[in-house]
């Protein structure tokens, strides 16, 4: 049997091979790559190869996950809260209260794995990637909290030499003062002063590239 773009043959002895374009799983190996050699999909007796790579995705079955943990900061522990959390650039998202603590819940997840993004204005931000999905999926725990850098206040990924400039610029500024800079105030204490450029100075040349993890090594 052959159709556009893939083919299916049944062998004398029952057997059932499939092969070619596989993007919706036509050919029922269990993934969605090209397949140039014919796979084994049924045996000659109708049973189907490898039952629970099939393409029935992992997921099904699963009508809810509730992916959940807490992050701090090393800047002050007051402010863990506000993180904007979210999975695979906004499907879902949240916010971390002021325990630090986030959940997101989907309903139906499609996908297998997700990947979770943790973001906040003067911070670097966090990925975490591969996060597979269970009913119940716990990223870490209160005493262990996901870090996260404080000190990019121009956000463009990096702890460098324009977050010290763009803090120069409003060095003993306060929060009564018309060109305060809230984002430059990392410990939000309502003045940018010397606590803000130890803060930076801290995790001077670090980014937010370098924050991306795998959720299996965290
Ligand atoms: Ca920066
Ligand atoms: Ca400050």
């Amino acid at each position: 049997m052959v159709s556009t773009d893939h083919c299916l043959a049944l062998k004398t002895d029952g057997s059932l091979w499939a092969w070619g374009l596989n993007d919706a799983g036509q050919v029922g190996d269990g993934n969605l790559s090209f397949s140039s050699v014919p796979i084994k999909v049924f045996d000659s007796d109708g049973i189907i190869v490898n039952p629970e790579e099939t393409v029935i995705p992992k997921v099904a079955g699963i009508e809810k996950c509730k992916i959940y943990g807490y992050v701090k900061t090393d800047s002050s522990d007051n402010f863990k809260d506000g993180f904007n959390v979210e999975l695979d650039g906004g499907v879902n998202s949240t916010y971390t209260d002021d325990r630090g603590y986030f959940e997101i819940n989907i309903t139906s997840p499609i996908n297998n794995t997700y990947t979770l993004k943790i973001s906040k204005p003067s911070y670097l931000s966090k990925t975490i990637k591969n996060i597979e999905v269970l009913p119940e999926v716990k990223i870490n725990s209160l005493e262990f909290p996901i870090s996260i850098l404080g000190g990019d206040v121009t956000k463009d990924g990096i702890i460098n030499m324009f977050d010290v400039i763009e803090l120069a610029k409003s060095f003993n500024l306060s929060i009564h003062d018309k060109d305060y800079k809230g984002d430059c105030d990392i410990n939000k204490d309502n003045v940018i002063n010397l606590l803000d450029v130890i803060i930076l100075a801290k995790h001077f040349n670090r980014s937010s590239s370098e924050s991306i993890e795998d959720f299996n090594n965290l």
